[in-house]
C-alpha cells in the first residue's frame, strides 16, 4: 500500500506505518502517541511561559550543576506523566532526573520500550523567547519484561536505538520522528491541535554553507577545530560563496535548521569542559541516530557518536553534527 502523503495527521501516519510492519505490536506507536500528547502540554505552557510566570529559576540545581527553571521541572513532569499513564514504556532517564526512574507497575513492567530525555533543552533561552526543545530517543529493552527496568536498559550504544526524535517549540511546533525507516516532520496545527505531516521523508543535504559553533570559546578549541573554522571563514572569499556562522545556543534549534538546510554543529571539548558539554545519553544519540536516518553524520571528534558506550547516564561528549560530506571534510582537516 503507498502511504498517501496529503496532510496526515500523526494518527493516521502511525496507523498506516503499521501496515509496513505486521508483526508490530503498536507499542512503539503508542508511546509516540504518549510523546506526542506531552508535546502538546509542553507547548501550551512554552507559548504562555512569559504570561504565566513560568520563566526564571526554581532555586534548585541539578544533577548537572544548573539552575533548574520552572519550566524544566514542568516539561519532565508533563513527560514522565504521559509515558507512565500511556503503559507503552517501563522507565525512563532523564536529564532532570539523577538516576533512571522505572515505573515499577506490573503493567508498565510488562513493556518492551525505555525513554531517555532531555525534557526541554535550551531552556536558558525561554526568557528572550528563543526556540529551545525537548529530545527524546526509545531503546528496546535489555532485561527481562516483567521485571523493573534496569540501569543498563539505558547504557546502550546509541546504535541500539529504535526510535529518536525532538519537538522543537519556534514560531511552530514541530515533531521530528525518526526510525530506521525515515525521519519525518509533524507539524503541530493548533487550529485542531494535532501533529500533521509537514516534513516527510527528510534527509539532510550532503553539504550546506552554514557552520554553528560558539566561538567565544575559541581559545579552547583544538588546532583541527580552529583549522576548520578558519577554513569556513576563508571560504567566503572563494567562489563557492560565503558560509554563515549561525549559533543560538539551542542546541535543537541549531540542530533542527542544519538537518533542513545542511551545516555542521561544532561542541568541542572545551577546558570548562574537558569530555565536552553536550550529554550523550539524552542529547546526543538521538541526534546523532536522527542525523545517519536522515543520511547525515555526528562524530566525537574521533569515533561516530553511535559507536560509543554510554558509561553513565549523564556522560558528556564532544560532538559534531551535520552534513556527511562536511563532517568528512571536518575529520580530513
Ligand atoms: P553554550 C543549552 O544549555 C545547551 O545544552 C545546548 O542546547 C546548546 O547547544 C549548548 O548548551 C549551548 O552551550 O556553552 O554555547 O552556551
Amino acid at each position: 500500500m503507498k502511504i498517501n502523503r496529503s496532510i496526515l495527521t500523526l494518527e493516521e501516519f502511525r496507523k498506516q506505518e503499521l501496515r509496513f510492519l505486521p508483526q508490530a505490536t503498536g507499542e512503539l506507536s503508542n508511546l509516540l502517541r504518549d510523546i506526542a500528547l506531552a508535546a502538546k502540554r509542553v507547548n501550551v505552557e512554552v507559548n504562555r511561559a512569559g504570561l504565566a510566570d513560568l520563566l526564571g529559576e526554581t532555586g534548585k540545581i541539578n544533577v548537572q550543576g544548573e539552575g533548574v527553571r520552572q519550566l524544566d521541572e514542568w516539561a519532565n513532569a508533563a513527560f514522565m506523566t504521559a509515558l507512565q499513564r500511556g503503559v507503552s514504556c517501563a522507565g525512563i532517564a532523564s536529564e532532570e532526573l539523577e538516576d533512571f526512574l522505572s515505573f515499577d507497575e506490573e503493567i508498565c513492567n510488562q513493556s518492551k520500550y525505555v525513554v531517555v530525555l532531555d525534557p526541554l533543552d535550551g531552556s536558558s533561552n525561554i526568557d528572550v523567547n528563543i526556540s529551545i526543545g525537548t529530545i527524546f530517543g526509545v531503546y528496546r529493552r535489555t532485561t527481562e519484561k516483567g521485571s523493573p527496568c534496569q540501569l543498563t536498559d539505558f547504557l546502550q550504544k546509541g546504535s541500539h536505538l529504535v526510535a529518536a526524535g525532538y519537538i522543537i517549540y519556534g514560531p511552530s511546533t514541530m515533531l521530528v520522528y525518526a526510525t530506521r525507516r525515515g525521519v519525518h516532520g509533524f507539524t503541530l496545527d493548533p487550529s485542531m491541535g494535532e501533529f500533521t505531516l509537514s516534513h516527510p521523508d527528510i534527509q539532510c543535504p550532503p553539504k550546506g554553507r552554514i557552520y554553528s559553533v560558539n566561538q567565544g570559546n575559541e581559545a579552547g578549541y583544538n588546532e583541527q577545530v580552529n583549522r576548520f573554522i578558519r577554513g569556513c571563514q576563508q571560504k567566503s572569499s572563494q567562489e563557492e560563496g560565503p558560509y554563515s556562522l549561525r549559533y543560538t545556543g539551542s542546541m535543537v534549534a541549531d540542530l533542527h535548521r542544519n538537518l533542513l538546510k545542511g551545516g555542521i554543529f561544532l561542541y568541542p571539548a572545551i577546558p570548562s569542559f574537558p569530555n565536552g558539554k553536550l550529554r550523550l545519553v539524552y542529547e546526543c544519540n538521538p541526534f546523532a541516530f536522527i542525523l545517519e536516518m536522515a543520511r547525515g553524520r555526528a562524530t566525537d571528534g574521533f569515533n561516530n557518536i553511535l559507536d560509543l558506550t554510554p558509561g553513565c547516564l549523564h556522560q558528556r561528549v564532544a560532538f559534531f553534527a551535520g552534513s556527511r560530506e562536511m563532517m568528512n571534510s571536518f575529520a580530513k582537516n
